[in-house]
């Protein structure tokens, strides 16, 4: 690669990061102003990053294209990503509806993988979506893969992808099956949760107390 397309990669690089620096103010404003408006945070945490060119180099050459800048913005749409960890499913949806609703977010692809988990377990709700971006001399519209997930989901997922890791296309029937009966248990544990949250609720607003602690929403 000569000094001229490294520059052009660096210069697609940082128009990714300002991407995820959107995203990531979109979030903290809408869970802010909930705590501010209903004393209640929808968003346990936001996690970014942005896929590394060795990453990106990988994914072009796993999906048989040739290693272009051009083909990388076209057809890599997770270059900058985004984690987004919620308490409850319920949670996970509604911050999936605040971003479909904003203005400037053209959501381009969805896959739920909450309500149509992929057949090794894995739970999420993905989404691809196209945000503008403003510089000095033009308007860029940069692709983000935003992925919501209960506290239970990120914790299967993130030690499938360890395990994954180990053993790739090879791992042994007992250990995948093993990961799914636990996945189908963080299905489970995310149900019980839920429905715990409205229990709580429900017997608070029977005693009609204004708690100083945040509600359970
Ligand atoms: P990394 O290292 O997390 O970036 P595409 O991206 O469209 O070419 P695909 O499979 O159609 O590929 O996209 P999909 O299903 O939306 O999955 C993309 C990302 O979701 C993955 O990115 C993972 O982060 C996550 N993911 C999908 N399936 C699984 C799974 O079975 N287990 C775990 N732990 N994560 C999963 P990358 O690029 O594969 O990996």
């Amino acid at each position: 690669m000569d000094k001229q397309q490294v520059m052009e990669w660096a210069k697609m690089l940082m128009s990714y990061k300002f991407a995820l620096d959107e995203v990531s103010t979109k979030l903290t404003i809408l869970n802010e102003e909930l705590q501010f408006i209903q004393n209640y945070n929808p968003i346990e945490h936001v996690k970014t990053r942005i896929k590394s060119p060795e990453g990106i180099v990988e994914k072009l050459q796993r999906k048989g294209l040739e290693v272009s800048k051009e083909n990388a913005t076209a057809y890599i749409r997770d270059i900058a990503g985004v984690r987004v960890i919620c308490s409850f499913t319920t949670d996970v949806y509604r911050v999936y509806e605040m971003i479909r609703s904003q203005g400037d977010v053209e959501v381009i692809e969805e896959k739920d993988y909450i309500r149509n988990p992929k057949p090794n377990g894995y739970q999420s709700l993905h989404l691809i979506i196209r945000i503008p971006i403003f510089l000095s001399q033009r308007t860029e519209h940069v692709t983000v893969e935003i992925q919501l997930r209960t506290i239970a989901m990120d914790f299967w997922a993130s030690l499938e992808h360890k395990i994954y890791y180990q053993f790739h296309d090879d791992m042994p029937l007992s250990i995948r099956e093993e990961l799914k009966a636990t996945a189908d248990m963080i299905g489970m544990l995310d149900q019980r949760m839920l429905r715990l949250k409205d229990e709580v609720n429900k017997f608070s607003s029977s005693i009609g107390e204004i708690s100083k602690e945040p509600a359970l929403q």
